[in-house]
């Protein structure tokens, strides 16, 4: 570290893994039964690395991103270590490329490396760095789209795992078809409470009727009823009913969360950090989610948003999944469904490297 304690960032390494999964998730038009991931160190003259993952959700999604993330080393090696800056430049180098997709969620893991190392370098835990002491947070798991004995089996699962809450995934063929999932949930596990996820799965017409017959079932929020682009019709939703509509795990940054809060699109509001600009596209969303009153939840990557939501003023839900934990060191666990995010410097991601080099695949 120099006199003015700069640190400078020396190399990027970019790898990739294919992680086995606890249980499927089985959704209308994909069964993830693996998690393709990216795995990014950001390395530094303070002999300090910052490390985070990206979800690649499809295997051939995962080669371009590591890829993309590759060319990136030459653009970042040699900038000082200040994150919030370093995304700028990203985003002002991309500015005419676009900063969505393949771009967004490469600088937004960048980014959030970059934090790592920074926390850990000030040798504090990600929240702490950021203003906030590490606390638990109440979470919940969830379940696919297996019907109603399958589903109703799984709620037992995580009931006895010691969740209070699941989140399930709604849009079979009818509307009685999604109330009888809720039905057989109920008659197995009558404590649980429930949120539902129609993953942009209905149209207005359809997603009003399916507002309408579960608005007596008491659900803690209705996400993504319709298309995530589509604002206004969230808005009418959102008016039309009592149950909480949930968006914004779709959002690209600050940008698209304020308009979809401008236009109350949502009751509440949650973020992926591999997609809003990492840590630095969260904290302008957390501000964001304050000035409106919308309740924070996170969606994905449970390590680095369990900081992050000790760090938003209105955190609501973290969303629990276990789908790094085969490659981390300190895989996040839950206990009564609560989440105690790390509390050791940086963001709480630690490679077991035996496991990655168990499960890394080689990207030419
Ligand atoms: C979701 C999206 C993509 C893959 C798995 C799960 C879901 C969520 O929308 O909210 O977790
Ligand atoms: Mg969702």
């Amino acid at each position: 570290m120099k006199a003015d304690r700069s640190i400078t960032i020396t190399g990027l390494r970019v790898r990739a893994a294919v992680v086995p999964r606890p249980r499927p998730l089985i959704f209308h038009t994909a069964r993830f039964t693996e998690s393709p991931l990216v795995l990014i160190d950001l390395e530094t003259d303070a002999g300090i690395t910052g490390c985070a993952y990206l979800f690649g959700y499809h295997d051939e999604a995962v080669a371009p991103l590591v890829s993309f993330a590759r060319n990136l080393a030459p653009v970042v090696t040699g900038e000082t270590l200040a994150p919030a800056e370093l995304t700028r430049k990203l985003a002002a180098r991309f500015r005419y490329f676009g900063m969505q997709g393949l771009a967004q969620i490469v600088a937004s893991g960048i980014d959030m490396a970059a934090w790592d190392a920074l926390a850990k370098a000030a040798g504090l835990p990600l929240a702490a760095l950021l203003g906030y002491a590490p606390r638990p947070l109440p979470s919940y798991d969830s379940t696919g789209l297996g019907g109603p004995e399958s589903v109703a089996g799984e709620a037992r699962e995580l009931d006895e795992a010691g969740f209070g809450t699941v989140k399930i995934k709604l849009g079979y063929a009818t509307g009685a078809d999604d109330v009888a999932v809720i039905r057989a949930i109920r008659e197995a596990v009558p404590r649980m409470a429930l949120m539902v996820d129609y993953n942009q799965r209905l149209s207005m017409p359809e997603a009003t009727a399916r507002m309408g017959l579960l608005e007596p079932e008491g659900l803690l929020w209705i996400e993504e009823p319709v298309e995530a682009a589509d604002l206004e019709g969230h808005a009418a939703l959102a008016r039309d009913f009592r149950t909480p509509v949930q968006l914004g795990e779709n959002w690209w940054n600050v940008y698209d969360m304020t308009r979809a809060a401008a236009a109350r699109a949502g009751d509440c509001a949650m973020l992926d950090v591999g997609r809003i600009g990492g840590v630095t596209g969260w904290m302008q969303c957390a501000a964001v989610a304050e000035a409106y009153g919308l309740p924070l939840s996170s969606h994905f990557y449970p390590e680095i948003s369990g900081q992050l939501m000790c760090a938003s003023p209105t955190a609501h839900w973290l969303e629990f999944l276990e789908w790094a934990s085969p490659i981390l060191v300190n895989p996040v666990a839950a206990d009564k469904g609560r989440v105690m995010p790390s509390t050791t410097p940086g963001t709480g991601v630690e490679w077991d490297e035996t496991a990655v080099a168990r499960y890394e695949v080689t990207i030419s």
